[in-house]
């Protein structure tokens, strides 16, 4: 039977590629994994149905047999290490691989959404611009420390891993047209570029279709 991975049925992101299904629909392309999709519409994703597979009421989760899987992180893992692809065979490379996925996650991805909340929620307030100022510096901190480590390679450990994958969907969310001011990515030419090489891949292009295909059809309904 075919893993199932749950994803909004209506995205707020207007099928753009930001919600959270995204990563694990990549892993599971890069891996080579066929999947089914369940929708969940927004309104139901906090009644109990839904919270039996994910105790905070969001997406995605992920569902194998009888393992039930939440956190796009630990799923994109759990996928990384049960099917070849995404972690490289040597024992010191998938640790190191493993703390980039970790990196994106807890370091990377936090000041991010902060500020992108902030975007969205505060942006008619008197205070906007000054504390938006400070909320682009966090980011930008962030960003210019990836991007020195980056360097001239073209993966962060040598070969394309799951931190890679991770790092990217992380840095794409800067990218989310539906956003203003959302060019601190280009800011860093390095990375504006290591997020292409990523979107280029083969199965990053299958996942973006995929979950904009859900999109496309939610408008249809
Ligand atoms: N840390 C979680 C975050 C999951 C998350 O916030 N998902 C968003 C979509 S990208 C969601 O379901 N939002 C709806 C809500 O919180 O009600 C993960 O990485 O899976």
């Amino acid at each position: 039977m075919k893993p199932i991975l749950t994803v909004f049925a209506d995205s707020p992101d207007g099928g753009q590629g930001v919600a959270r299904d995204m990563r694990v629909r990549w892993a599971l392309e890069e891996v080579g994994q066929d999947y089914d999709v369940r929708t969940v519409p927004f309104a139901k994703l906090k009644e109990s149905e839904h919270r039996a597979r994910h105790p905070f009421g969001k997406i995605p989760t992920y569902e194998e047999g009888e393992l039930t899987l939440f956190e796009s992180g630990a799923i994109a893992l759990h996928l990384a290490e049960s099917r070849p692809g995404l972690l490289p065979g040597d024992a010191e490379a998938r640790e190191r691989a493993i703390v980039w996925l970790f990196a994106a996650l807890n370091t990377v991805e936090p000041p991010i959404i902060e500020r992108e909340g902030y975007l969205i929620m505060e942006k008619d307030k008197p205070y906007f611009r000054d504390r938006l100022t400070l909320l682009d510096d966090r980011v930008r901190e962030r960003l210019a420390e990836v991007s020195a480590f980056l360097g001239e390679r073209d993966w962060l450990e040598g070969e394309f891993t799951v931190g890679d994958l991770m790092m990217i969907e992380v840095l794409i969310r800067l990218k989310d047209p539906t956003l203003p001011g959302t060019s601190l990515l280009e800011e860093f030419p390095t990375l504006a570029r290591y997020v292409e090489r990523g979107e280029a891949r083969p199965a990053f292009k299958r996942a973006f279709d995929g979950q904009r295909q859900v999109f496309l059809e939610s408008q249809e309904a």
